[in-house]
């Protein structure tokens, strides 16, 4: 039994990879330690509070790395409206860089709360 979860574990992450391919995931903190930074500026943070995006509008080139701070004691997610261009689920009180690797205007919500919209343009 807790093999056939591994393994579906495994085909699960399997398939979130493939999907992510075209714009990479770098990383995912637990954030116990505080609100490190991650080498991330606070103009490319997107802070996740009282369910709500701030800023729900964010410009930036691309190979720039963002980051989801989610501020909130749920967890949310930052998935692209497109369902392909990013899916990332920010555990309560954890953040996820990530870095977009081609050019576009994605809107975005949290799959969660579907209510929670914002955008991210990313130019050439
Ligand atoms: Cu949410």
């Amino acid at each position: 039994m807790k093999s056939i979860k591994t393994i579906r574990l495994i085909i699960t992450l399997s398939m979130l990879m493939i999907l992510y391919s075209a714009c990479s995931k770098s990383s995912s903190g637990y954030g116990s330690g505080g609100t490190g930074s991650n080498g991330v500026s606070a103009a490319n943070t997107i802070t996740i509070k009282s369910m709500a995006f701030s800023s729900s509008s964010l410009s930036v080139k691309v190979g720039t790395v963002i980051k989801w701070q989610n501020d909130d004691g749920v967890s949310h997610s930052a998935t692209s409206d497109d369902g392909t261009s990013f899916d990332l689920t920010v555990s309560a009180g954890a953040s996820v860089t990530f870095t977009c690797s081609y050019a576009g205007t994605f809107p975005y919500h949290c799959k969660f709360h579907p209510g929670m919209t914002a955008s991210l343009t990313v130019s050439p």
